[in-house]
C-alpha cells in the first residue's frame, strides 16, 4: 500500500448506548499503540485529539425512543465538519469511537466533502437499522444506518437535515450480522442494502464474502471505500470489551483476513473503529485487537 497521510480523531461518546464506557474507547485504542502500529506500516500519522462530547450524567435522555438525540446531533455536525476538513486536506480519516451512532457524523462528513464515489463496508453483529418505531431500546447506536441511507421515521430523519444527501442504500454492505431485531428485518429486506450474515460467512468463507462485497460496490461505481468497523462483529471470546456482545462472531483470523482483503483492494479511504468499551475488558485486549485490525486494513502484511 502507498504511504498515506492518516488523521486520527477520537469521539469519546457513549450517549447512543445504554451502557457507559465506550466514551473511553479512544483512550484504550491509543493506549494499545495505534500510531506506532500505523507508522510501522509506513504511513504518516497525525493525531488530532478528541472531539468534545457531553457527559451522559450531565444530561436528561429526553425522548425514550430516541435517547440523547438533542446532544448527539450537535456531535454529528461537529464531527462531519472535522471529517470533511480532514478529507479536504487529503488525509485519510481514522475515527476512534465511541458508540456507533457517530457514523452519521463521519459518513455525513465524507458526503459533505463531495465523495460521490463513496461506498461503505459495515462490519457489525447488528444491523443498526432501527428507528424510533422499531427500536427495542431507544438507543441511537442501533439507528445510524437508517440515518445514513435515509430510511427511517420523519422523527428520526428530522435530525439528519444537515446532511448534504443520503448515501444510496446499495453503496452500503453489511458483514457479520447475527442479531437483527424483528422490525429491522423487514425494513432491511426492502432497503437495497446488501447483507452477509454469519451463516453466509460460515458457508462461503470470509474471503469470498469480503470479495463479493467489494465486487458489488465496484459495480455500483464505488472508488473510495470507508470501513465502519463495530468491534462487536468479532467474537466476544476475542474482543470482550464491547457494549453489546453477541456470541458466534468472527474469529481473530477471519476479521484480519477481511481487513487484509480491504487493504489489497487499494480502495481504503477512511475507517472508524467503534464500540470499544474498556470497562468490560480489564486487560484491554479488545483495543489491542482493534489496533491489529487497523494495521491489517492499512496494509500490514505477514510477509
Ligand atoms: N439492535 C439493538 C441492539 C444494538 C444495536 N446496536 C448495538 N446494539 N450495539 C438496538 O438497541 O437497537
Ligand atoms: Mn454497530
Ligand atoms: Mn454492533
Amino acid at each position: 500500500m502507498e504511504p498515506l497521510e492518516v488523521g486520527i480523531l477520537g469521539v469519546p461518546m457513549d450517549l447512543g448506548s445504554s451502557r457507559r464506557g465506550t466514551d473511553m474507547g479512544p483512550s484504550a485504542i491509543r493506549y494499545a499503540r495505534l500510531t506506532d502500529a500505523l507508522r510501522q506500516v509506513g504511513h504518516r500519522v497525525r493525531d488530532l485529539g478528541n472531539l468534545e462530547v457531553p457527559v451522559a450524567e450531565s444530561l436528561d435522555a429526553g425522548n425514550p425512543r430516541l435517547k440523547h438525540i438533542e446532544a448527539i446531533e450537535p456531535v454529528w455536525r461537529l464531527l462531519a465538519d472535522r471529517v470533511a476538513r480532514l478529507a479536504g486536506e487529503g488525509r485519510v480519516p481514522l475515527v476512534l469511537g465511541g458508540d456507533h451512532s457517530l457514523a452519521v457524523g463521519t459518513i455525513g462528513g465524507l458526503l459533505a466533502a463531495g465523495w460521490d464515489d463513496l461506498g461503505v463496508l459495515w462490519f457489525d453483529a447488528h444491523a443498526d437499522f432501527n428507528d424510533p418505531a422499531t427500536t427495542p431500546s431507544g438507543n441511537v447506536h442501533g439507528m445510524p444506518v437508517a440515518c445514513i441511507v435515509g430510511h427511517g421515521t420523519p422523527e428520526l430523519l428530522a435530525h439528519t437535515r444537515w446532511l448534504p444527501r443520503y448515501l444510496p442504500a446499495r453503496r452500503l454492505v453489511m458483514i457479520g450480522l447475527r442479531d437483527v431485531d424483528p422490525g429491522e428485518r423487514e425494513k432491511l429486506r426492502r432497503s437495497g442494502i446488501v447483507t452477509y450474515t454469519m451463516q453466509q460467512i460460515d458457508e462461503l468463507g470470509i474471503a469470498e464474502v469480503t470479495r463479493r462485497a467489494l465486487q458489488h460496490l465496484d459495480g455500483e461505481g464505488v472508488r473510495r471505500l470507508y470501513v465502519s468497523f463495530d468491534v462487536d462483529v468479532v467474537d466476544p471470546d476475542v474482543a470482550p470489551g464491547v457494549g453489546t456482545p453477541v456470541v458466534g462472531g468472527l474469529t481473530y483470523r477471519e476479521s484480519h483476513l477481511a481487513m487484509e482483503i480491504v487493504a489489497e483492494s487499494g480502495l481504503l479511504a477512511g475507517m472508524e473503529v467503534v464500540e470499544v468499551n474498556p470497562i468490560r475488558d480489564v486487560l484491554n485486549r479488545t483495543a489491542e485487537v482493534a489496533v491489529a485490525l487497523i494495521a491489517s486494513a492499512f496494509g500490514k502484511r505477514i510477509l
